[in-house]
């Protein structure tokens, strides 16, 4: 396997070492093939959002194993998670199902082009929509992670159409706009950054994409796989109340297994065969198995107080990681919002990816590395949101401020 890995994010490359290889997860913690026990705050890359292998989840799954693993026709239970999405998340009134977020936007790209008619898109510096050819262009996630250019095999034709702003920086986007006039489809956009470390919109930065795109007949789109029923039930459209024109969606829909998603108004979403003409296709979209995991984990998510405990658990982490670096005098900015986290080793302010380049990559890896010594899973990325989930507890949150605390304290004795 290319790099010993089944997706460039997974390995060590830029924080040293080899990948750790797991065995088992249960709740917050994985297991690695040693016996090694580690708090883990990858969550499978946001899936995990109630705890790995909730025991409802496993239990919905072997009821639905039962009948079958993949039917190739439709079933009752895309139904029933099309109808939990579509009440849930704004601006969905009609739902595909596919089985990646990659998939889902490569397919929301080219619904935007078929419902304008324009070839164009805007997407921003350090976001990351999936390996598909037109968005690996200052792509983030495993591309900003390793420092790549965007990549060999993508042809010019491809990327020429794909416009790229940097994040937070409205008056950009109002130049692309007036440079490319009736030529853009749309702007899409992680509504929280996720893949460049953890971004958060300003003030006034969705509500002025939501105007822009209005006023030029483009659309507006938020990828909502890292943030979707994470940063709120209804994702960050609903917490931050800009409803977009089309929205993608993947990990916490799944449940642990293979859900993409992309959604939204039903005269846009009506062009998509074979409702319209918009040809998209998948043997194993709304596989049962899928769709089974995905409406437990969304129907454990309905429980009251779910969203008050993320929030608060992680807001614990995220003040505990700053204050450990600060102690040990190391410069530090980092925030949290619901059940998603990110720290960047340097003074701050990072609003967009430029900026979030001057964090300590090198310290980084030392951090890393002590982490994990101490029983604590990070992603193995200075570019890479944290994920908290509901099996999270607050002695999980306690022992992994002391990790920090005793791994910056011990860093800077070295340094
Ligand atoms: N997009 C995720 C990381 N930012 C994980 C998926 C992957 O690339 O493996």
């Amino acid at each position: 396997m290319p790099g010993g890995v089944s997706s460039p994010v997974r390995a060590f490359k830029s924080v040293g070492g080899q990948p750790i290889v797991f065995d088992r997860v249960k709740g917050p913690y994985a297991w690695d093939v040693d016996g090694n026990r580690y708090i883990d705050y990858v969550g499978s890359w946001g899936p995990a959002i109630c705890g790995h292998a909730h025991p409802e989840v496993i239990t919905s799954l072997q009821e639905t194993l039962e009948k079958g693993t993949s039917f190739g026709a439709p079933c009752e239970l895309e139904n029933k998670l099309a109808k939990m999405v579509i009440e849930a998340v704004p601006s969905v009134e009609m739902v595909r199902f596919v089985n990646s977020g990659t998939e889902a936007c490569m397919a929301v790209l080219r619904l935007m082009r078929a419902f304008t008619g324009r070839d164009k898109v805007i997407k921003f510096e350090g976001c990351y929509h999936g390996h598909a050819d037109m968005f690996l262009v200052k792509a983030g996630s495993g591309v900003a992670t390793l420092g790549l250019p965007d990549s060999p095999g993508v042809p010019r034709s491809t990327t020429q159409n794909t416009l790229t702003a940097p994040y937070n920086d409205l008056e950009a986007v109002k130049e692309l706009f007036a440079e490319n006039p009736d030529a853009i489809s749309g702007v899409i956009l992680e509504p929280v950054v996720g893949n460049a470390g953890f971004i958060t919109p300003e003030p006034g930065f969705l509500e002025g994409l939501r105007e822009l795109t209005k006023e030029h007949g483009a659309l507006l789109v938020f990828d909502e796989v890292m943030t979707g029923f994470r940063i709120s039930y209804g994702g960050a459209q609903a917490r931050f109340g800009v409803t977009p024109d089309l929205t993608t969606l993947g990990k916490v829909i799944g449940g642990g297994l293979p859900v993409g998603a992309y959604g939204g108004r039903a005269e846009i979403m009506s062009m998509v065969a074979p409702a319209g003409p918009m040809y998209q296709a998948g043997t194993l979209s709304g596989n049962p198995l899928a769709m089974t995991a995905g409406i437990k984990t969304l129907e454990l998510l309905q429980q009251e107080g779910t969203y008050e405990k993320l929030e608060a658990t992680t807001k614990k982490l995220i003040e505990g990681i700053l204050q450990s670096a600060k102690e040990a005098g190391f410069p530090i900015t980092g925030s949290s919002i619901s059940a998603m986290f990110g720290f960047y080793l340097c003074e701050g302010p990072v609003r967009n990816f430029e900026e979030a380049k001057a964090t300590n990559t090198e310290l980084f890896g030392k951090l890393h590395r002590s982490m994990l010594e101490r029983g604590i899973y990070l992603a193995p990325s200075a570019f890479e949101a944290g994920f908290t989930s509901m099996a999270h507890s607050e002695d999980d949150i306690d022992t992994t401020i002391k990790a920090f605390q005793e791994s910056f304290a011990d860093i800077s004795k070295i340094l």
